[in-house]
């Protein structure tokens, strides 16, 4: 094995692919991206006729430019084909299935080789390492166990770095932190909206989460913002870390942050990311906002080929200091499906996040509401806003200054007119796995 590399002061799990000469990364890319398209070709009725259609074949792949000549996958592709249709390989040499749930209809699923298991701890030992994590570490894994890809993608990735792993899976928040004090955990994992969670209710429970020793942790599965990092850093005295993934392309590990904080490391020797237009497909220059596109160029089980994840980013055109060179895409911005068009005006919902964390007295807990008037026959939007415990007064006029200020600033910031209702304290759902922030009643 090589000697680790020190940068910054993190080492990099696997020097050897993270930070390799860019010709040299492209010449492996080349070589997967040539193989899967045979693999695919040959072994997937559902691609052969899809590059067919195309007027495709797996020879006219003769430079990594070519890949804009394949079709994209999509998520329908995915549903249309469960659960077995795009196994690429025979079913006896799956070793496991995960899949997601989605909010509508059919499952979409994930089937996994032994080297796509290998590649999956890989994506996530690296991940954990850009986090500082070591053998030394113990990881408190709360990110769901099960068919979700979270719980177990941050276990195979904190076996790999030899670290302690509790897999205590997300929920029964007082446990979380008995457990924390008692075996002094020093990585914390979960997605971000659980661990302000956490933070809150230890505080309730006359713990200071900051006095409990954790070192940084690995937030993701859904968006967040730059306030909310500060937030959680704040609370717990850490430093946290963004991480990305999806089951479709095997789950988390496909990119993560290093101690810059800016930007996350796509493991692209494994899983290749493109930006595009999504209207009209065409492929973007480094630096533009589009949506997000991987092929999973080793993978074995259920590879695919450009697949449109839906969310938007745009790749990062500096190199990190870290030392890595692998590409970095920027915090997501959203979802292409996410995006609410409200009166024309678009909003995702994490600017709505983002505006709140700004506010004195506000939690960042919020609940909206879209409807469309059987009247006027125009959509209107309230937006639930917990009060801060230490702000809410029974004095109706300070309360009504903070809705209308709450107002103001949505007007200001996202264009839009937005009824907001103050609610109390803590009366907003709290979610131990991905919050649910929109109910959107205009489509049923
Ligand atoms: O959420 C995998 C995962 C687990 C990622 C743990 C990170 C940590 P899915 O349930 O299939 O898989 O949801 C994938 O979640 O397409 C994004 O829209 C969103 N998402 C994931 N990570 C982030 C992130 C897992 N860091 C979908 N920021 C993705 C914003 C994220 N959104």
């Amino acid at each position: 094995m090589l000697e680790s590399v020190y940068t910054f002061s993190i080492m990099i799990w696997n020097p050897e692919q993270e930070c390799m000469n860019t010709e040299a990364l492209h010449t492996l890319q080349f070589a997967r991206l040539k193989n899967l398209v045979e693999r695919v070709y040959h072994n997937v009725p559902f691609y052969r006729a899809k590059l067919d259609a195309a007027g495709v074949k797996p020879g006219d792949i003769k430079s990594l430019a070519d890949i804009a000549r394949l079709p994209f996958t999509s998520k329908d592709d995915l549903r249309d084909t469960y659960p077995y249709g795009l196994l690429a390989v025979p079913r006896a040499e799956i070793v496991e299935i995960h899949m997601s749930s989605g909010t509508t209809g059919t499952p979409v699923v994930d089937a996994y080789t032994q080297r796509d298991m290998d590649d999956w701890a890989e994506g996530m030992a690296r991940t954990l390492s850009g986090a500082g994590g070591t053998r030394n570490d113990i990881v408190q894994n709360a990110y769901g166990y099960g068919l979700f890809t979270g719980g177990l993608g941050t276990h195979y990735g904190a076996q790999k770095i030899g670290a302690t792993i509790i897999p205590i899976s997300s929920g029964n928040t007082e446990k979380q932190l008995m457990l924390m004090r008692d075996f002094k955990s020093t990585i914390f994992t979960c997605t971000p909206s659980y661990a302000l969670y956490m933070a809150e209710q230890a505080r309730e429970m006359g713990i200071d989460p900051t006095s409990l020793g954790i070192r940084s942790g690995c937030f993701g599965a859904e968006p967040w913002s730059e306030n909310m990092r500060k937030e959680i850093e704040k609370a717990w005295g850490i430093k946290a870390y963004d991480i990305y993934g999806l089951t479709e392309i095997t789950g988390p590990g496909v990119a993560f942050e290093c101690e810059g904080q800016y930007g996350m490391h796509v493991n692209e020797d494994l899983w290749y990311p493109e930006i595009i237009d999504p209207t009209t497909g065409a492929v973007l220059p480094e630096g533009q906002k589009g949506e997000l596109v991987i092929t999973t160029i080793t993978k074995e089980g259920t590879p695919l080929i450009r697949y449109r994840t839906r969310d938007i980013t745009f790749i990062i055109p500096e190199r990190c200091g870290c030392g890595r060179t692998t590409r970095r895409i920027h915090r997501l911005f959203g979802r292409t499906d996410d995006l609410l068009i409200i009166r024309g005006v678009n909003v995702f919902p994490s600017q709505i996040e983002h505006a709140l964390i700004e506010i004195q007295g506000v939690d960042p807990n919020y609940l909206i509401i879209v409807d469309r008037s059987a009247q006027t026959h125009l959509d209107e939007a309230e937006l639930h806003v917990e009060v801060n415990a230490s702000e809410f007064s029974d004095e109706t006029k300070d309360m009504e200054h903070l809705r209308s200020r709450i107002e103001a600033v949505m007007k200001s910031k996202l264009g839009i007119n937005l009824r907001v209702k103050l609610v109390e304290p803590k009366s907003i759902e709290r979610s131990i796995g991905k919050a649910k922030r929109v109910i959107d009643k205009r489509q049923i």
